[in-house]
């Protein structure tokens, strides 16, 4: 028989999250603090749980994926909490992403309870979420981690074990240092370009027969030239991703120079922005100029 799954974070990642593991044939419990997201879910067959607390404790594994490291306690630690929900011997697995340092005491807490505990974020964004093809870096028990292999195969194609908790933390902010560097530099390049004249596209046309393609450049190109940023993966997200890689730098004593003032550019456009926008949008930082 299949485990039941508790699922907290219905965003734009928790939810198409929940769908594939609905349609894989997990009894599915799901809570949001926005109540109305749980709809469609329901509509397909989730129960809704009234509280984190009442998710976790009617799940073998309970899985959550919150914004930012404020979410992610007061789901846990907060009125109603998961963490004292959680039943001895169930596995909790957390794709937030979030400090490493949370992740860690995250397992204490868990550890105290008897229960295991996974970080595992994820990569490959809304589109990977919805096609069932995220890619998992896990920080934890292997064994743990085997346990739960069906369960994250019913969301995505690979995981990558990585070390004790709060190394999945650790390689996924690296990461979206990467990514976000990358558009960054792109749009820098789209600038210059711009200013001197030539069309942004055909830089784009080179850059696609050249070293510098990357399936990056598919998504995100086309996004900058067109000045469309509805929020695939939001810039409010990867500024907190690129805070807290900064924060773990400075707690090692490792410079990041690129990353900092990266993280800059960002905050200057998610300062000036109304709306919830898509990370490619850094290229506004340019463009309104
Ligand atoms: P979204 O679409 O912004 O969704 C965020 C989710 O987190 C959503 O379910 C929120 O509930 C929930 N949230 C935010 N703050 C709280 C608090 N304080 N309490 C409870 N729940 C909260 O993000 P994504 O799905 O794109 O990303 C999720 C994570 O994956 C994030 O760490 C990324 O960096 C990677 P709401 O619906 O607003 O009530």
């Amino acid at each position: 028989m299949k485990p039941a799954v508790g699922l907290i974070g219905l965003g734009l990642m928790g939810k198409p999250m929940g769908a594939n593991l609905l349609k894989a044939g997990f009894p599915l419990t799901v809570w949001n603090r926005t109540r109305a997201k749980t709809e469609d879910l329901a509509r397909q067959g989730a129960k809704v749980a009234g509280s984190p607390r009442e998710a976790a404790a009617s799940s073998d594994v309970l899985l959550t994926i919150v914004s930012d490291p404020p979410a992610l306690e007061e789901i846990l630690w907060g009125a109603s909490g998961a963490l004292e929900g959680l039943r001895r011997g169930s596995i909790y697995i957390d794709s937030s992403t979030v400090a490493p340092s949370l992740a860690r005491r995250i397992a204490k807490a868990c550890a105290e309870r008897g229960v295991e505990f996974l970080d595992a974020p994820v990569t490959g964004g809304t589109w990977g979420a919805e096609k069932g093809e995220l890619v998992f870096m896990v920080g934890g028990s292997a064994e743990t981690l085997k346990h739960v292999e069906p369960v994250l195969g019913a969301m995505g194609k690979r995981w990558f074990h990585l070390g004790p908790h709060g190394a999945g933390q650790t390689v996924k902010l690296a990461m979206n240092m990467i990514l976000a560097l990358q558009v960054d530099a792109l749009a820098e390049a789209l600038a210059l370009v711009t200013s001197a004249g030539v069309a942004p596209e055909r830089l784009v046309e080179v850059m696609q027969s050249s070293m510098a393609r990357s399936p990056l450049l598919d998504i995100k190109a086309p996004m900058i030239l067109a000045r469309n940023y509805a929020p695939s993966f939001p810039l409010r997200l990867m500024h907190k991703d690129l805070g807290l890689a900064l924060d773990l730098a400075n707690q090692l004593g490792v410079p990041l120079p690129a990353t900092a003032v990266a993280r800059e550019i960002y905050n200057a456009v998610k300062g000036s922005a109304k709306e919830d926008l898509d990370y490619a949008a850094v290229a506004r930082f340019w463009q309104k100029a």
